[in-house]
């Protein structure tokens, strides 16, 4: 690719048989428009990690990548319709949305680093952390940003609630790419790989974790 993105062989940090037994699991990966969710998907499902990039649908929710590592699978979530304000959402929606976060087995939130944080931001925020789901925070976009920015950046995105672990990354040139799939895969708890390495389905449905 010559998009300039820096590309990593991620098989290579992420944790292997030979170092601890297989992860897996779902990871919704929630944020306001624009913050940079597809560039990340597309930053980690890279060539070298993830034979497949598919668009099945589980039960709710639309499947926007699998990253397959050596000693781990994620199978990364889109949350359709997250993003528009509250009162846009129909009961049924922000039900599923509530039901998704609270059924996945980590949250990945994410904030740009350029743009103060806000109400979208925020809205976000209140169903994240209130779905009693491990949430790793992502600040993302830090190329567009100083340390004297990004420093408060990092420190009012801690202040939305209580999350794990927080990166700032940037998904465009893969800065903080490394150490984030490192801790996604070992936040994940231990199990199969869901999805074949190869192969895309068209009845996933069962396969979402109950
Ligand atoms: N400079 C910079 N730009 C980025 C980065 N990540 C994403 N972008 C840009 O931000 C814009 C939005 O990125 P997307 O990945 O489409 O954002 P998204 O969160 O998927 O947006 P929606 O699907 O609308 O919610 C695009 O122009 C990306 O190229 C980054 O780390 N640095
Ligand atoms: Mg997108």
């Amino acid at each position: 690719m010559s998009d300039g993105r820096d590309t990593h062989d991620f098989a290579d940090t992420v944790p292997g048989p030979e170092t601890g037994p297989f992860h897996s699991g779902f990871a919704a990966l929630v944020g306001r428009p624009n913050t940079g969710k597809s560039t990340l998907v597309n930053a980690l499902v890279g060539e070298k990690v993830s034979i497949t990039s598919p668009k099945p649908q589980t039960t709710r929710n639309r499947i926007a990548g699998i990253i397959n590592g050596p000693g781990c699978q994620v199978v990364l979530l889109d949350l359709p319709g997250f993003q528009k304000p509250r009162d846009l959402l129909t009961g049924r929606m922000q039900e599923a949305v509530e039901a998704t976060l609270a059924e996945v087995d980590l949250i990945l939130f994410m904030l740009d680093a350029s743009k103060a944080i806000g109400a979208g931001d925020r809205f976000v925020a209140d169903s994240v952390f209130a779905a009693g789901t491990p949430v790793i925070v992502i600040v993302n976009k830090i190329d567009l940003v100083g340390r004297g920015r990004l420093l408060p950046q990092l420190d009012e995105a801690s202040r939305l609630g209580d999350f794990r672990e927080l990166f700032p990354v940037s998904a465009l040139t893969g800065e903080g790419l490394e150490p984030l799939l490192t801790a996604i895969a070992a936040d994940l708890p231990e199990g199969p790989r869901y999805y074949p390495e190869d192969m895309v389905t068209d009845q996933p449905e069962a396969m979402l974790v109950a």
